[in-house]
């Protein structure tokens, strides 16, 4: 190990001054591992000194590096050791297969995760993160330079056992024993490791699209989610109208009125008494003229043979009413097979439910994880989610084509008796990264529903316009 760092500090990879580091805090020694790419010899020890020390104490199948700096510090380990690796990427694309994580693995495997440097442990969980929500484990971390500011507690909170080959007090250590450094920068570099022993990792990483409808319209795989898209830009509208009336009346009578305010209409047609077959049709030509799509929310549930009939047979024909459909993911992927052998070659479109509005619910964390992977493998009938948060999910970005639909909005937040949570359209669209309101109460029990849909289609544009600004 005294040799390791005798040469890093030689390649300038251990310097000392004033730095500040990506954390924010300023420090007197910085570790920049990226030029050990210009010295083959330093990175084959570097993979020697790791699969001697720490693998054969660390169980794993599949190896993945933190982007960018520890991808070829991964590569050489994977060569030297004969073990797959995988990539994370940082940037997702919206072309090809959308992945955001590249190589073959089959879920359930465990993945050690490689870094070059821990200071508070953010990269490293922001790497496991995609690959526990594509079903892999991950339970160790393997690192060259351990800071000592947290990473290694971090990471335990996150259950990640961190390996370090080396701690930043040992690296000053040896440089100060060799002569390199003086004693009175060693003394301060001890001194500030003394003070800053526990560096926060930052809350969950806020990722809110900048892209327009219109770029996203480009990147959709579905043609009924391109046309959303299209429709929610030539409109200027983010907005869709729970229409939880009565009757159908009153529903058809609703739709006329905010038809013009509205991309997209949310149904419930089985709370309808006065529903007859020639509903769809009134429907669907009220639709053409305003313009909007047609959401029946029957958040569908059972297993793929049951949805198919549920789907297109019964009283509702849901399958002929409605553009878009929701479902859940509690029965697994196969609800999305069954829903698309009936909807894709309509050109129907799907929305995963990944997170619900009510207080309690249990779509959450994995779940909604799990969601995500669900929609980026069926992305051509997959057009996107209900979500509450999406800025917040694990795993950061998704699919950029993918769309974004929030119920529980009103102009103030609150909520109702039954468990109900409401946010404004401001905070939905431009803080918490969703791209459609879906407003029920808000509209349909003011004293004059169109005007109201009006006042929350602007606020939703606005939000949008000053997101896309950012
Ligand atoms: P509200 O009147 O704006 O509270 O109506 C919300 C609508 O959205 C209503 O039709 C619900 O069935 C629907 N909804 C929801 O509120 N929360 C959810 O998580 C989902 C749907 Br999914």
């Amino acid at each position: 190990m005294e040799s390791l760092i005798l040469q890093l500090h030689e390649i300038e990879a251990v310097k000392f001054g004033t730095f500040k580091l990506k954390s924010g805090i300023t420090s007197p020694i910085y570790i920049d591992l990226r030029l050990i790419v210009s010295y083959p010899s330093l990175l084959n020890h570097i993979s020697t000194v790791l699969s001697s020390s720490i693998l054969p104490s660390v169980s794993f199948d599949l190896l993945c590096g933190v982007p960018y700096t520890a991808l070829p510090i991964a590569t050489a380990l994977s060569l030297s050791t004969s073990t797959p690796m995988l990539m994370r990427r940082k940037e997702i694309k919206s072309y090809g297969t959308s992945k955001s994580i590249e190589g073959a693995f089959r879920p359930g495997q465990t993945v050690l995760i490689i870094e070059d440097l821990v200071t508070s442990g953010t990269s490293v969980m922001e790497t496991s993160a995609p690959l526990r929500a594509a079903g892999l484990k991950v339970t160790d971390a393997v690192v060259i330079i351990d800071r000592e500011q947290g990473g290694r507690e971090n990471l335990e909170v996150d259950g990640i056992r961190l390996h370090a080959v080396m701690k930043l007090s040992e690296v000053v250590d040896v440089l100060v024993r060799n002569g390199k450094v003086s004693e009175e920068m060693g003394a301060m570099v001890r001194a500030f490791l003394d003070e800053n022993r526990r560096v926060a990792a930052p809350a969950a990483r806020v990722s809110v699209p900048k892209a327009s409808y219109w770029e996203r319209a480009g990147m959709a795989k579905n043609p009924m989610g391109k046309r959303l898209l299209e429709v929610m830009e030539q409109k200027e509208s983010n907005l869709c109208v729970a229409a939880d009336v009565a009757t159908a009346k009153e529903l058809l009578a609703l739709a006329e009125k905010v038809g013009p305010e509205i991309c997209l209409l949310k149904t419930h047609v089985d709370i309808l008494p006065d529903f007859t077959p020639d509903f769809g049709h009134q429907l669907r030509e009220i639709a053409d003229r305003h313009s909007f799509l047609i959401f029946e929310d029957r958040k569908f549930a059972d297993i793929g043979n049951t949805v198919t009939m549920q789907y297109e047979g019964g009283i509702f024909r849901i399958l002929d009413l409605a553009d878009i459909v929701n479902a859940h993911i509690i029965s697994g992927p196969g609800i999305v097979d069954g829903l698309k052998l009936k909807g894709l070659p309509r050109g129907r479109g799907l929305l995963l439910l990944a997170e619900m509005s009510s207080a309690g619910n249990l779509a959450t964390g994995d779940y909604t994880s799990a969601a995500v992977k669900i929609a980026e493998d069926h992305s051509d009938f997959v057009i996107g989610f209900i979500s509450v948060n999406p800025a917040s999910w694990q795993g950061g970005p998704v699919n950029p084509s993918l769309i974004h639909a929030t119920p529980g909005v009103q102009m103030v937040t609150g909520g109702d008796s039954l468990g109900q949570q409401y946010n404004t359209p401001y905070s939905v669209i431009h803080d918490r990264g969703s791209d459609i309101i879906i407003v029920g109460r808000g509209i349909i029990k003011a004293a004059e529903p169109s005007e109201a849909a009006k006042q929350y289609r602007l606020q939703g544009w606005e939000a949008y316009k000053a997101r896309c600004a950012k």
